[in-house]
């Protein structure tokens, strides 16, 4: 066999067995091993190329034509393989991300009321079922509706009974709902039945049942002959609605300058079951609904005669009532704004 001839078969041989691998190949990396190996710089193509040296002019011009002829199927097949394996990743692909384009939108994520909000509206609808109206009034109170006229006189040591947040210009962030009790007596007059939930602000140090600003419910009830009879049927009446079920209480005497005789009616504490913990300040009860008979002088400074009328109050709790009735054992959770929290609603 000529050089010639042996070449001409080298390069024959080489265009097999080199298809043969790129077709044995199972991914790209491996493709690209074969395809140095065989069109490299320093491939089997080119070390064959080197042996043209011995062969005349017109040889040297045919094995030309063959090498170019072997190296161009050669990349074909490189290129074709590679198609292949572009074509089943992406096929992976379009399997893993299929999206079925008929199915329905879910549509936007709907939000949802906030446990107080919840259990405020549970609330007004109880009362207005009993003839309550819904009262609102100012967060920025004057000194006067949060606290002289409920019967809280300057320098009254009641005053530091809760820490005020004072604004520069001598109005307060209400520290209770109480100032809408006068709001309210001023402008319905007696005979009177009314709620007023709202936000109120106090200059607390926050702790798992303490926040600086939190809920309270106000309620009041100016008639004839109110007794803490009235008192208590409304009272239970609102906490039997609010748990539906029976839940322990316990009326012991409370001062408010504003009621007379005044109460504090505590709940035992539904996150321990009454054992203790830090919501209870581990005393197994939950202060929640201080109450009382209307003090004759707060009727008397909002223009009502207290020998012809009286009633009782009462500030509910709404937020440590959220607390209770859906056995939150932190405060904080409730202003956090942490979705994952809010969302359980
Ligand atoms: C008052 O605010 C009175 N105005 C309530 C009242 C109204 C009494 C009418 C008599 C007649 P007190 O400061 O205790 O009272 O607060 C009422 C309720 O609000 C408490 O029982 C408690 O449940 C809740 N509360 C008080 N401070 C906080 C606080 N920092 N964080 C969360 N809840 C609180």
């Amino acid at each position: 066999m000529t050089a010639f001839e042996s070449m001409e078969a080298s390069l024959r041989e080489m265009e097999v067995s080199a298809k043969e691998q790129i077709e044995a190949c199972n991914s790209p990396e491996a493709l690209e091993e074969v395809r140095v190996e065989v069109l490299g710089r320093k491939g089997k193509l080119a070390q064959l190329s080197k042996n043209m040296g011995t062969l005349t002019h017109e040889q040297r011009g045919s094995v030309g034509k063959l090498l170019n002829q072997v190296k161009g199927v050669l990349e074909t097949a490189f290129d074709a393989q590679n198609q292949r394996f572009a074509t089943a990743v992406l096929q992976a692909r379009l399997e893993r991300e299929w999206v079925d384009l008929t199915l329905p939108s879910r549509g936007p994520r709907r939000g949802s009321l906030h446990p107080v909000t919840l259990i405020q509206t549970e609330i007004e609808d109880v009362f207005r079922s009993l003839g309550f109206t819904v009262l609102d009034g100012p967060e920025v109170e004057t000194e006067y509706h949060n606290f002289d006229a409920l019967n809280i006189p300057p320098h009254h040591p009641a005053r530091d009974m809760q820490d005020t947040f004072w604004m520069t210009n001598g109005t307060l962030l209400r520290t209770h709902t109480s100032p809408v009790q006068v709001r309210g007596m001023k402008q319905l007059g007696p005979p009177l039945r009314m709620i007023a939930p709202g936000r109120v602000f106090r200059n607390e140090e926050v702790d798992a049942s303490h926040e600086h600003t939190f809920y309270q419910l106000e309620g009041m009830m100016i008639d004839r002959d109110v007794s803490v009879a009235h008192l208590i049927y409304f009272m239970k009446t609102l906490l039997s609605e609010v748990f539906k079920r029976d839940v322990t209480v316990r009326l012991r005497p409370g001062y408010f300058p504003f009621v007379e005789p005044g109460f504090e009616l505590d709940i035992q504490c539904l996150i321990c079951g009454g054992s203790g913990c830090p919501v209870c300040k581990q005393s197994g009860w939950v202060e929640l609904l201080p109450c009382g008979l209307v003090h004759p002088n707060v009727l008397r400074l909002s223009g009502i005669n207290p020998e012809e009328w009286n009633g009782f109050a009462f500030g509910l709790g709404l937020t440590r009532l959220a607390m209770m009735r859906y056995g939150i054992d932190d405060i904080r959770h409730l202003l956090g704004g942490d979705l994952r929290f809010l969302r359980q609603f």
